[in-house]
């Protein structure tokens, strides 16, 4: 109910607020980096210590919901959605930018965590926090999408070639699906699609929530996981993004890609021009 509803939200932002202290006075210090799946797929200490600190803090809290976290999962955790009240964590999504310290400017430095709730499989609430930045970006199912208090709206771009867009290069090396990702960059860029211009920020939270906010008109991305898009999509769809997956189909959360565009009609274009990539779901 609405009641309950609000008090995951005010948890959710107040353990988001405590967790990006922790990751903002981390980004300045040598790190110990490990890695994953690959040589390209890091993780930090910081990236398994936040983590701890979020789901027992909401543990605590609410003892009897499920958790999926990122760096859990990624070390034999389950990723299992069920009808259980279900909180999905990245406790830094940008862990690469993390590790370099990426400095766009000298105050723009990405690095987003997130938080979402799921509800009898509606997500219900999505927090997505740049500490950095102190930015925190909030979505409640039918309620609207905020930044630090204002309400994001997308873009009205319907014309793909006046669209900017974003994607990633992301962290699999393996040569076919690099093939993949560079076919569709080259059609997007060229005529007829011919966009302005293509970007990379390295997180798949910021990029959604630059869709969100209308700075950017689309996102896409193969390879991401649940937890990379679930609190960001929530964000985005109540700020008027369509959200689908990269074929046009509708978005399988836990397929590992996505497509999030500021409306319908630019979905359909840049779907025309995308090629898929199939990866073994989460
Ligand atoms: C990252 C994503 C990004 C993707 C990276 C990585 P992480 O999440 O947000 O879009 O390109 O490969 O998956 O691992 O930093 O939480």
């Amino acid at each position: 109910d609405e009641k309950e509803i609000q008090e995951f939200f005010d948890v959710a932002v107040s353990v988001a607020r405590k967790a990006g202290e922790v990751v903002k006075e981390a980004f300045y210090k040598e790190k110990t980096i490990d890695t994953k799946s690959c040589g390209t797929d890091l993780v930090t200490e910081t990236d398994q210590q936040v983590e701890a600190l979020i789901i027992g803090a909401l543990k605590e809290k609410f003892p009897s919901h499920s958790f999926i976290g990122e760096e859990t999962v990624s070390s034999g955790g389950k990723c299992n959605l069920t009808n259980t009240p279900t909180w999905i964590i990245d406790p830094i999504d940008g862990t690469t930018n993390f590790v370099h310290k990426w400095d766009n400017s000298k105050e723009l430095k990405i690095n987003n965590w997130l938080l979402i709730v799921i509800l009898q499989v509606t997500v219900v609430i999505g927090v997505v926090y740049n500490c950095i930045k102190d930015e925190m970006y909030t979505g409640r199912k039918g309620l609207g999408a905020f930044c630090n208090g204002v309400q994001l709206r997308c873009s009205s771009c319907t014309d793909l070639s006046s669209a900017l867009g974003i994607t990633e290069l992301g962290a699999s090396r393996e040569p076919s699906e690099i093939e993949v990702r560079i076919r569709n960059f080259r059609r997007l860029a060229e005529e007829p699609a011919r966009v302005h211009s293509i970007r990379m920020q390295g997180s798949a939270a910021l990029n959604m929530c630059s869709v969100a906010s209308g700075a950017a008109d689309f996102y896409y991305e193969y390879g991401i996981h649940v937890w990379d898009i679930a609190a960001a999509g929530i964000i985005a769809e109540e700020a008027g993004a369509t959200l689908v997956d990269p074929s046009g189909e509708p978005l399988d959360l836990m397929a590992r890609r996505v497509l999030v565009t500021c409306n319908k009609t630019i979905a359909q274009e840049v779907a025309k021009y995308l090629e898929c990539i199939d990866l073994p779901r989460d």
